[in-house]
């Protein structure tokens, strides 16, 4: 089976054709692949397959290193969409409809050149009723600045959902937060029904923030752009930055904007590492 290799920020993902030939067992195969000693290594696997909705060729799906499936991959996306953009799946278009489990997201190339240099993507609208992203014990309520018991502490929790659930943390040193000990357990916690993605912020102007993140299913990767796109929709919910800014992450950097028609737009990199054949 031939794949590529992609990372974006230094969130990496195995990327498989599947369009004819689909695999019986992605959730398998993710598990396998991504290990980093007796795999490939990655983040995640990206299945790259036919859409089935009327006006849209393409379908991503993802899956974590632990073999559950995501709704969404912010990096993945961009990742997703060179690919079909660059092996000529998309007719040389260079903005296009993709089929994802958060519903049909569009990116568009940023090419210099001629060359490819980042992907903008239109992420959609941002959910923001607890019972919709889901948290428990919010209704259709918005969780803007609540508390939640972690770890024998009381923390002050924004939750988001950009068709994966989010929790934004807003912290006083994102760096010497320590996200290895504590990132489990805001994953598990019964808030969250489907568990939960986290990131621990640092504001350092209305237009930064440094975000780590802890990802459900992955543990702490280097980026997480449905994270940073989370990140910005909660700072301006807990009116902390303004609605444009740039999110610094252990991996690289994203600029993200919750636009005024509620779309939130997400730009970064997006590169090709290596083509391979997997043995089994
Ligand atoms: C965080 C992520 N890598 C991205 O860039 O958006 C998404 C991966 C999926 C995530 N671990 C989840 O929602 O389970």
């Amino acid at each position: 089976m031939k794949f590529t290799k992609w990372q974006g920020c230094g969130n990496d993902f195995v990327l498989l054709d599947c369009r004819e030939q689909e695999s019986a067992d992605y959730s398998e195969l993710a598990k396998k692949m991504c290990d980093r000693h007796y795999g490939i290594g990655a983040d995640g696997i990206l299945v790259v397959l036919d859409s089935e909705l009327p006006d849209v060729a393409l379908r991503m799906r993802i899956f974590n290193t632990d073999g559950s499936e995501a709704e969404m991959c912010g990096n993945g996306i961009r990742c997703f969409s060179r690919y079909v953009y660059e092996y000529g799946l998309t007719d040389g278009q260079t903005e296009f409809p993709v089929e994802t489990g958060a519903g049909v997201l569009v990116p568009r190339m940023e090419i210099t050149d001629g060359k490819v240099t980042g992907v903008r993507v239109d992420m959609g609208e941002p959910i923001l009723a607890g019972d919709e992203i889901p948290v428990t014990g919010f209704g259709q309520k918005r969780v803007v600045n609540e508390p939640l018991d972690v770890d024998g502490k009381t923390w002050r929790m924004t939750c988001v959902s950009m068709g994966n659930p989010h929790c934004v943390i807003f912290v006083d040193d994102a760096e010497k937060f320590p996200i290895y000990e504590l990132g489990t357990h805001f994953e598990h916690s019964p808030r969250f029904p489907r568990k939960t993605n986290t990131e621990f912020v640092e504001v350092r102007d209305r237009s930064h923030v440094r975000m780590r993140v802890w990802e459900r299913g992955a543990a702490v990767t280097l980026a997480c752009g449905t994270g940073s796109c989370a990140t910005v929709v909660a700072g301006v919910l807990n009116d902390k930055i303004d609605r444009k800014a740039e999110v610094t992450l252990d991996g690289g950097k994203l600029v993200v904007e919750w636009a005024e028609n509620n779309h939130v737009f997400m730009a970064g990199p997006a590169e090709c590492v290596f083509t391979g054949e997997w043995a089994e």
